[in-house]
């Protein structure tokens, strides 16, 4: 459970928050599978309640009202023609999964998919779940059934967060739906799971209910595959629950990893690029093969969750495709990269007031399609930082270094820096801005020239960007001026001329 499954043993995902599912589809064919992208992680897909106050939140699609696949991504039969032709492009789908609870309690109506539900009598006739499936506050113990203080592990595990009703995951009956719904959407063909919440939900739960999950389906996967799990667990250390309480049931996000690079890229409190050498488990952050780790997700690129200002964002770009490019290059963990979509900031009071701001939609709330222009970036509100060149041809560069260590580390002890990956790969980064990164470096590589990856792409036998001779002695001088537009250089075994 802490092997995504990839085709070809591809090593990055990418999280295509709130696309629809058929637009998914057609990326997958168009450009991840092309790329070497190994699998999509796609915003929850069970039908949520309608939030009109604020009007149609992307926050709504994380109080699930039943386990019907209804959306506004798509329905059931979208959900399944996109698994299906993503896997075709050796393109896996990773499903973000919201078990720990329903939605916020208070009210009545119906969901996406037009199931009806009544909130303040705990009915969900669309699973179906009633008064039993829930938490009582008598369990939780706080005065508004609702976390309080995140040092109390019963309040953790046994409130409401943020007032949404608790399922009862100790419930045989209640894990037997979450198990019936994962397991459907493991026959539809999907690779694993982001395990929303996973911090509020007790391990030997979840255990019970990963312990009931099928195999993957064997029409895309070898027999006697176990679904893919990485759960979310905030942990910066401090608190009463451990990430390592759960580690032992599949990957969890290390949310430490983002934080410590947008503070290291923003030079924040003296921070240097010369410390990322060490950065991982003698950080304290997980092991290499229990993180997933990633620049910035769709809760702390709006502030919510952990990480605060440091965090790095597609509004970053320069520093954005750096932090990036170094994740994406350095031998540490599974990687997950953000997709996102442009919404206005109103910031007051040290809060961007629009976090809750939805996907880009029509006027009668229909999230609307992703259209790709003749250079191969988005329009109408979506970001896809996952086709900025950098950031997509550094993917390549990662699978190419896949299973090849750590080597030929050079840093001038402040702000520039550069490793190889053996002899597969080998980066530069100069995040000095005064002055440049000039020096005969050891590349770790074969004599010959290779094509920049940053500024360029090998096509027809050539370099569209910088081209990079390597010496018969694996050593080249590199030069890169402070002012760069994006200060770096990669090439790697893929991008010789
Ligand atoms: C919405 C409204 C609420 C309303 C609620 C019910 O915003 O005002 O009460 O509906 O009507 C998303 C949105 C929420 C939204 C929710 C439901 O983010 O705003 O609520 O949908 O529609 C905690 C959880 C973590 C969660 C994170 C946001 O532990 O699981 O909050 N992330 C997931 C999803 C997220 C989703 C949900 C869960 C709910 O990714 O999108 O919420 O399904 C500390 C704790 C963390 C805690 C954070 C924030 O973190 O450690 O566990 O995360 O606080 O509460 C420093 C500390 C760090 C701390 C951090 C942030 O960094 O070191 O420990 O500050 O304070």
């Amino acid at each position: 459970q802490h092997a995504p499954h990839t085709a070809d043993n591809k090593q990055a995902i990418v999280h295509l928050f709130e696309w629809r599912w058929a637009d998914i589809a057609a990326e997958c064919e168009t450009f991840l599978g092309p790329y070497g992208f190994g699998g999509v992680q796609v915003s929850p897909p069970t039908e949520n309640r309608v939030i009109t106050s604020p009007n149609r939140p992307w926050w709504e699609r994380y109080q699930p009202i039943s386990y019907r696949l209804n959306t506004r991504s798509g329905n059931d039969e979208d959900f399944k023609d996109m698994v299906h032709r993503c896997n075709q492009q050796g393109v896996r789908i990773y499903a973000d999964v919201v078990i720990n609870h329903m939605c916020a309690d208070g009210g009545s109506g119906n969901g996406t998919g037009g199931s009806h539900f009544n909130a303040d009598s705990l009915d969900f006739p669309g699973v179906p779940f009633g008064t039993d499936d829930f938490t009582d506050c008598g369990t939780c113990g706080t005065s508004d059934c609702s976390i309080q203080n995140y040092s109390d592990v019963n309040q953790v595990r046994n409130c409401r967060w943020a007032s949404k009703l608790d399922s009862k995951l100790s419930s045989d009956y209640v894990r037997g739906k979450i198990v019936d719904y994962m397991n459907y959407l493991i026959s539809i063909g999907v690779a694993g799971f982001r395990v929303d919440a996973a911090k509020h939900m007790l391990p030997g739960d979840l255990a019970a209910i990963f312990g009931r999950l099928s195999d993957l389906n064997t029409a895309y996967f070898p027999s006697g595959s176990r679904p893919f799990i990485a759960m979310e667990v905030i942990d910066l250390g401090g608190e009463a629950i451990s990430s390592s309480e759960y580690t032992h049931l599949g990957r969890i996000t290390e949310f430490r990893y983002g934080m410590q690079l947008g503070t290291l890229f923003r030079k924040q409190y003296g921070q240097k690029l010369a410390y990322l050498q060490f950065i991982g488990e003698t950080w304290g952050m997980q092991w290499d093969n229990n993180a997933l780790v990633f620049v910035d997700t769709h809760d702390t690129q709006r502030g919510h969750g952990a990480g605060g200002q440091a965090i790095l964002t597609f509004r970053d770009s320069k520093l954005y495709k750096m932090a990036n490019a170094f994740m994406l290059a350095f031998p540490y963990a599974f990687v997950r990269m953000m997709s996102s979509y442009y919404w206005d900031q109103w910031w007051e009071d040290w809060r961007d007031k629009n976090d809750w701001i939805g996907p880009p939609a029509d006027g009668s709330g229909n999230t609307m399609g992703v259209s790709i222009n003749n250079k191969g970036s988005c329009s109408n509100g979506w970001i896809c930082e996952h086709r900025w060149r950098p950031n997509r041809n550094m993917v390549m560069f990662r699978n190419v270094a896949a299973g090849y260590g750590l080597s030929n580390w050079w840093d001038n002890r402040s702000n520039q820096i550069a490793f190889s990956r053996e002899d597969r790969g080998f980066i530069a980064i100069n995040n000095e801005v005064w002055w440049a990164l000039d020096a005969t470096l050891q590349t770790g590589l074969s004599s010959g020239d290779y094509c920049d990856v940053i500024s360029g792409d090998l096509s027809n036998g050539g370099c569209t960007g910088k081209t990079i001779t390597v010496g018969g002695d694996g050593r080249t001088h590199i030069y890169i001026a402070g002012d760069d537009e994006v200060p770096m250089i990669a090439i790697h075994a893929g991008s010789k001329v």
